[in-house]
């Protein structure tokens, strides 16, 4: 089996071993980073989203594979990161409150990351009062990114928007997005961007900031 198919298996299956060994080797192979990660491992992810709905939510195998690639995600960041050319600002980024999805979160990290931002990465469950106090505490942040996977949450974006456009500085950009998010209810809550994908994100942030 080609590799990218192996890394695919392995992160779907939830083997988060044979994840770090396969990417590992892929890396050392000569195969690019962005093409592993694009390729095999967020279709890994989308698949075991796929299965997930399709059974009644199978949350020991979905969490494996959530794990699988975290890991994954690991191996492969150092070598994104090599790929960067120049500093071009700082991103405060979190999963609203009440939310843990991570797995979007983290990708939107990395590829930023790699785009040659510094992220300040505020875990998941982030409140409205945390993300005020992570801008007053770090004033060169010029982007905050919110992730949202559940509708359930979507009220408290829209607060930590409204509040920190209230109190934050005027000139700060706002990014959300997330598989509860649409480019119709960023706009009613006044963000500055969404994206469907991570990579978007960052292509959009780096106009943002040039
Ligand atoms: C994995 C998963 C879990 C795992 C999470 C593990 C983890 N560490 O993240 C576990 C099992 C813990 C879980 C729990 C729950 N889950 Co869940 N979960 C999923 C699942 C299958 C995949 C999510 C995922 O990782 N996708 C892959 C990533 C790469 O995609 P992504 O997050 O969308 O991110 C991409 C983009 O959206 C974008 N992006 C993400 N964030 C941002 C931010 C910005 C600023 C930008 C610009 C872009 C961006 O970039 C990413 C890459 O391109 C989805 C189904 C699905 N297909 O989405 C359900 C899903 C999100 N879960 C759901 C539910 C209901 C739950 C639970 C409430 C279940 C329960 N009854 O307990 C709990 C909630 C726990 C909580 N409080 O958060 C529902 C949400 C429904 C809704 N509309 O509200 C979904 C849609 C499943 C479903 N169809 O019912 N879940």
């Amino acid at each position: 089996m080609p590799i990218l198919e192996e890394i695919q298996a392995a992160i779907e299956n939830g083997r988060p071993k044979d994840a770090e060994r396969l990417i590992s080797r892929a890396v050392e192979e000569g195969i690019r980073p962005s093409v592993i990660l694009e390729e095999a491992m967020i279709t890994a992810m989308r698949n075991a989203g796929e299965y997930y709905r399709n059974n009644d939510g199978d949350i020991p195998r979905i969490l494996a594979a959530a794990r699988s690639m975290r890991k994954g995600l690991n191996i492969l960041e150092p070598y994104l990161e090599k790929d960067k050319v120049c500093f071009l600002g700082t991103v405060l980024l979190g999963t609203i409150e009440g939310d843990l999805h991570d797995v979007g979160k983290n990708l939107v990290a990395m590829m930023f990351r790699s785009a040659g931002f510094h992220v300040i990465d505020l875990g998941v469950d982030v409140s409205e009062k945390q993300f005020l106090k992570a801008v007053q505490d770090n004033p060169q942040v010029q982007i905050v990114c919110i992730s949202s996977l559940l509708t359930t949450s979507m009220p408290e974006m829209r607060r930590v928007v409204k509040s920190l456009r209230e109190s934050g500085p005027p000139n700060l950009k706002i990014m959300v997005g997330g598989g509860s998010v649409t480019q119709e209810f960023a706009d009613e809550i006044g963000a500055d961007a969404y994206t469907e994908t991570a990579v978007d994100a960052a292509e959009v942030a780096k106009k943002f900031t040039n």
